[in-house]
């Protein structure tokens, strides 16, 4: 059973580098936070990341909503990865046909290959888009997969999501894990559960987001990875409540491991 599992024992269970470094990197930094940096200029971007990035394993980009997208900001955005020790995850959640994915995946204004550790994908186009992936990963990628979503009203089934983890269960060296909300989801433990949807208090926001607590997201649902966005991104004070987000997501996983 992954739950009372360490990141550090399930570091060596995985059969993707990233999910590997990705575990062994909240093990070390002592988080598994996720910062969603859902901002539409680079500076803003960059002044975050200078100030959370050594609270968390993992930023999370959408970077095509970036108003003034450059070169330069990559470069930045690789140093801070560097000084601070987190990965990047580029959620492109590509849902199209192989080879149409090969190309986004590599080519357009801002070559994700090139500098994301990982990206989001949708499962509905079926295998050929794990094979684009894969043909262009060069094994040191990974991907997280959508088997199940947080906002309300989505059309994913639990048969939709139990093909997603057979799926994914073929191209093992690729998946990171699973963008999902359950612990029953996927039994693998070399696997990633990236969660969505948090926030220290459940809530909606007004276009269909459901967030759930930390407590209830890594105790009971499994949650291994967790992203926050506007919980932190909108707080009056980002740098402490992302500190505030860390302890408890710990403090959740420390529990959750002991008992
Ligand atoms: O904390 P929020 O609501 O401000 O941001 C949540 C972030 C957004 C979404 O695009 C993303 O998480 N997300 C995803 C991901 C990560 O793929 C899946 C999902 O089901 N729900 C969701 O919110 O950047």
């Amino acid at each position: 059973n992954r739950m009372s599992l360490t990141y550090e024992k399930r570091a060596e269970m995985s059969k993707n580098a990233i999910a590997k470094q990705l575990f062994n990197i909240m093990a070390v930094k002592k988080t598994n936070l996720c910062i969603s940096v859902d901002l539409t200029s680079s500076t803003q971007i960059l002044e975050l990341l200078e100030k959370v990035g050594k609270h968390v394993c993992l930023v999370k980009t959408h970077v095509d909503i970036i108003e003034d997208f450059s070169s330069d900001f990559i470069t930045s955005l690789k140093e801070l990865a560097n000084k601070y020790n987190f990965l990047i995850l580029e959620d492109r959640k590509f849902a199209d046909i192989g080879h149409t994915v090969a190309l986004q995946y590599t080519g357009g204004l801002y070559n994700i290959t090139n500098w994301a550790d990982c990206v989001t994908c949708h499962s509905l186009p079926g295998e050929g888009i794990l094979k684009a992936l894969n043909s262009k990963s060069n094994c040191d990628k990974g991907v997280f997969l959508l088997a199940e979503m947080s906002c309300e009203g989505n059309l994913i089934t639990p048969q939709y999501t139990n093909e997603t983890v057979k799926m994914a269960e073929k191209y093992s060296d690729l998946i990171t894990g699973f963008v999902c909300q359950h612990k029953d989801t996927f039994k693998d433990p070399g696997f990633i559960q990236l969660t969505p949807g948090v926030q220290l208090q459940s809530s909606k926001d007004d276009l269909g987001q459901v967030y759930n607590t930390p407590e209830k997201v890594v105790l009971e649902n499994g949650g291994d990875v967790i992203v926050v966005g506007r919980g932190i991104v909108s707080a009056k004070n980002p740098e402490s409540e992302a500190v505030l987000y860390k302890d408890t997501l710990w403090k959740c996983y420390i529990k959750r491991i002991s008992g």
